[in-house]
């Protein structure tokens, strides 16, 4: 497993200098099928989760945006990968994806099935594919189609891309309950990397933007840290 270390109290200057750059993120394209996403190029961070787990707001804290990624307390809203593009001065250097959260029950079986296709297909072939951010709310941690998901990188994780947990709405826990959210968590990622994060007070930001600016670099892989 490629981790990223996570210092202490994350550099302050880099973390500015992360968020600076995510700051940049414009919208790129849309897509509904995966013929219609750009030709590989630039790495991808892709953002997964259930419905609702926050991707989209996640993805607005982080670029600080207010509506960049369209969150809403209609869960499956999102219902095509969308492509921001980063970069300063106009270059693209990489792109973040915000897909579609799958668990949603009121979405019809044929359409679950059809997006959990486009999924596996994404995240299994994509081939500009240099990380990916798995959101879960932190009240509940890694549920059923999370471990899943995890199944279906795994070849890819164990090949050396980053995985990163970020356990969402952290600011709904108090601090045992978050402390415990993230020890179950990394027992769940088998030692991987997560994140306690709100969106809504800005928790975890500075450590994910560094994550992120991290990866989309090449990874720049430092050790594997036992958190
Ligand atoms: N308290 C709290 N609420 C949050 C936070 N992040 C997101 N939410 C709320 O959770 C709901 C879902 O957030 P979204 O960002 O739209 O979730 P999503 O994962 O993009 O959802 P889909 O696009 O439907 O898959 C919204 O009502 C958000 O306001 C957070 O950090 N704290
Ligand atoms: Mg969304």
């Amino acid at each position: 497993m490629t981790n990223i270390s996570f210092p202490e109290n994350a550099d302050a200057a880099a973390a500015r200098e992360a968020l600076g750059w995510l700051h940049t993120a414009r919208f790129l394209t849309t897509a509904a099928q995966l013929q219609h996403l750009p030709a590989p190029g630039v790495p991808e961070i892709a953002f997964v989760g259930r419905s609702n787990a926050g991707k989209s707001s996640a993805i607005n804290a982080l670029t600080q945006q207010t509506r960049l990624a369209f969150a809403s307390k209609t869960p499956g809203r999102t219902q095509h990968i969308n492509l921001f593009a980063l970069g300063r001065g106009g270059a693209h250097e990489a792109s973040l994806a915000d897909l579609p959260g799958y668990g949603w029950a009121a979405v019809p079986q044929a359409d679950k099935e059809r997006w959990q296709r486009v999924m596996a297909t994404y995240l299994c072939e994509r081939e500009s594919l240099a990380g990916v951010v798995l959101l879960c709310d932190a009240r509940h941690g890694l549920r059923e189609l999370d471990e899943a998901l995890l199944e279906l990188i795994a070849p890819r994780v164990e090949q050396g891309m980053p995985f990163l947990v970020l356990l969402t709405k952290a600011d709904k826990l108090n601090s045992t309950q978050q402390a415990k959210a993230l020890q179950i968590a990394r027992l769940q990622t088998a030692g991987g990397q997560a994140l306690l994060f709100s969106a809504l007070r800005r928790k975890g930001l500075n450590e994910a933007a560094l994550w992120l600016r991290r990866v989309a670099a090449g990874g720049a892989v430092v050790e594997d840290t036992p958190q």
